[in-house]
C-alpha cells in the first residue's frame, strides 16, 4: 500500500505541468476585473486566488474536492459504531483529492499517533499565561513557539531545492496536526480545569483522544468528528484561510502561517462568531427567564440588537446566500441527539425569526444562518460551557484544511503575494475619467 507522501508525490508530478501551462501560455488572460466597490469594501467577490481543496458555491455551499459535506460524510471510513468519519480521513481527502479506504486511514491515525506529544518548555509556556488570557491567544502563541521545531525552516537553511519545499511543509503539518489537540486540551485543563490534565490515549483516533482529553464521554467524540470536519476548509479568501496562504507566502513556515491564521479567525466577524452566539443567546436566556420566549419576543429582541447597531451573530455570510448546509448538518445531528435541549430549542425558533428580521432590516445580503449559529449550543450541551474556547476548536479543524492548501502552495511554487495599492487621489481620477 502507497503511503499518504507517496501518493501525493504522484499527484504533484501530474498537477505541476497545469499550473506551469496555465501561467506560461495564458498568463495573460483576463479572469476578473475589479470595481472601486471591490477596493474599498475587502477585495469581496475578486476572482484571485487558486484552489483545488474546496469551492463554496454561494447556493450549495461548500464542496471539499468535488464531494458535498453529506457525501464527505457519507463516503469517508468511521470508526465502528460511531456515526462520524475519521478527521484524519478527511485530511487525506482534501490533500490527495481521494477518498481513502480504511486501511490508508488507519495508517495516517498511526503516523498522527506518533507525532502527537508535546515538547516539555510548550507546557511551561502554556502555564505561564496569565488565567484572564483568551484561549485563542494562548493557542496561537503556542503554535508560534513550535517554530523551533520547524523542519522546513532547518532544510530551507541547509539550501533545499524550491521542488522540495513541499515535501518538509509536509513533515511540519503531520507534526501540527497530530499535536493541536494536545495544545488545545492542555489550554482547556489550565484555564478551566485548575491545571487539572488528562492525559492522551494513544490508541485512539485524533477526535476521539481530543474527547478523551477534554473528559467526555461518547457522543462527544463524533460532536468532535463533526465539528472539526465542517470546519475544515472554505475556499481561500475567507479570513483564516486567506491568512494563513499571505503569511506562507514569504516561506514563512507552517507553524508561523497557522499561528497567523489563528489571529484571523479570532474576530468576532469570522470563528469568533460562535462564541458571540453563545453570550447573545445567553443574555436573551437571561433577560426571558427559565421560559422559552414566544415568537413575538424573540422577535423584539433580535430587533433590539440591530436598533443598537449590533451585528447579529451567526446570522449572514460574505458567500454564501442560503443556509449554510454546515448549520444544517449540526441542526440534524442536534434533532438526533438533543432535540429537547433548551438552549438548542432557542436556535430553532431563532432560525424561523432572525431571515425574514434580516430581510425587513434590508442590509444583509444574506439573511441565512452560517456555522457558527449552531456549532456552540452543541458544546454546551455537552457540558463545554467556557464559550470563549469554542474558536479554538473552530480553529483546529480550520487547520486541517489551510495545511493541506498549504503543502499544495509549495508543491506549486505558488507565488509571494503582493498586490498592488492606490491612493484616494488616484482612484478619484479613475473614477472622473470614467464620467
Ligand atoms: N446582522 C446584522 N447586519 C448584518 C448581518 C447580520 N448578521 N450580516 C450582514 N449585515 C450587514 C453588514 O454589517 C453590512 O452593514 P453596513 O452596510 O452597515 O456595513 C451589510 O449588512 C452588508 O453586509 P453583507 O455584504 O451582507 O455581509 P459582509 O460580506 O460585509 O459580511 C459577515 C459578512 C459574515 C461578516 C456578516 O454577515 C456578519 O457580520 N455576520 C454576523 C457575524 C457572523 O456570524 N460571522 C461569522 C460568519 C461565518 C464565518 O466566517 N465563520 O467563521
Amino acid at each position: 500500500m502507497k503511503t499518504l507522501k507517496d501518493k501525493l508525490r504522484e499527484k504533484i508530478e501530474e498537477a505541476r505541468p497545469r499550473t506551469k501551462r496555465l501561467i506560461k501560455e495564458f498568463g495573460d488572460v483576463v479572469v476578473d476585473k475589479v470595481t472601486i466597490a471591490q477596493v474599498f469594501g475587502g477585495m469581496r467577490g475578486l476572482k484571485c486566488l487558486v484552489t483545488d481543496i474546496s469551492y463554496l458555491d454561494p447556493m450549495e455551499g461548500i464542496r471539499y474536492r468535488g464531494y458535498t459535506l453529506k457525501e464527505v460524510f457519507e463516503k469517508l471510513p468511521k470508526i465502528e459504531g460511531n456515526d462520524m468519519p475519521y478527521v484524519e480521513g478527511a485530511f487525506y481527502l482534501l490533500l490527495t483529492g481521494e477518498i481513502p479506504t480504511k486501511e490508508e486511514v488507519c495508517l495516517l491515525v498511526d503516523e498522527f499517533r506518533k507525532r502527537r506529544i508535546l515538547p516539555r518548555y510548550l507546557y511551561d509556556i502554556i502555564d505561564s499565561f496569565p488565567q484572564d488570557s483568551h484561549p485563542m491567544t494562548i493557542f496561537s502563541a503556542a503554535i508560534l513557539t513550535l517554530h523551533r521545531e520547524s523542519f522546513f525552516t532547518r532544510k530551507y537553511n541547509a539550501g533545499i531545492s524550491k521542488m522540495d519545499y513541499w515535501e518538509p511543509t509536509y513533515e511540519d503539518t503531520l507534526n501540527l496536526l497530530a499535536k493541536l489537540p494536545e495544545i488545545a486540551s492542555y489550554i482547556y485543563a489550565k484555564l478551566y480545569r485548575g491545571g487539572n490534565r488528562i492525559i492522551s490515549d494513544p490508541n485512539l483516533d485524533m477526535a476521539g483522544n481530543f474527547a478523551h482529553m477534554m473528559g467526555k464521554e461518547s457522543p462527544y467524540d463524533d460532536v468532535s468528528r463533526l465539528h472539526f470536519i465542517i470546519h475544515a476548509d472554505h475556499e481561500s479568501g475567507n479570513i483564516s484561510a486567506h491568512t494563513g496562504h499571505l503569511v506562507a507566502s514569504s516561506l514563512s513556515d507552517i507553524y508561523q502561517s497557522i499561528s497567523a491564521m489563528i489571529n484571523g479567525l479570532a474576530g468576532p466577524l469570522h470563528g469568533l462568531a460562535n462564541q458571540e452566539v453563545l453570550r447573545w443567546l445567553l443574555s436573551m436566556k437571561d433577560k426571558m427567564g427559565d421560559n422559552l420566549p414566544s415568537e413575538n419576543e424573540m422577535k423584539q429582541f433580535v430587533w433590539d440588537t440591530l436598533n443598537s447597531g449590533q451585528v447579529i451573530p451567526g446570522y449572514g455570510h460574505a458567500v454564501l446566500r442560503k443556509t449554510d448546509p454546515r448549520y444544517a448538518l449540526q441542526r440534524e445531528f442536534s434533532l438526533k441527539h438533543m432535540a429537547n435541549d433548551d438552549l438548542f430549542k432557542y436556535v430553532d425558533l431563532l432560525y424561523k425569526v432572525v431571515p425574514p428580521i434580516l430581510q425587513e432590516h434590508g442590509k444583509a445580503k444574506n439573511p441565512w444562518p452560517n456555522v457558527d449559529a449552531q456549532s456552540g449550543v452543541i458544546q454546551w450541551h455537552y457540558g463545554v460551557k467556557e464559550y470563549d474556547f469554542y474558536t479554538v476548536l473552530f480553529g483546529i479543524g480550520r487547520s486541517i484544511g489551510i495545511t493541506a492548501n498549504l503543502i499544495w502552495d509549495r508543491a506549486l511554487g505558488y507565488s509571494l503575494e503582493r498586490p498592488k495599492s492606490l491612493t484616494t487621489d488616484m482612484l478619484e481620477k479613475i473614477a472622473n475619467a470614467s464620467k
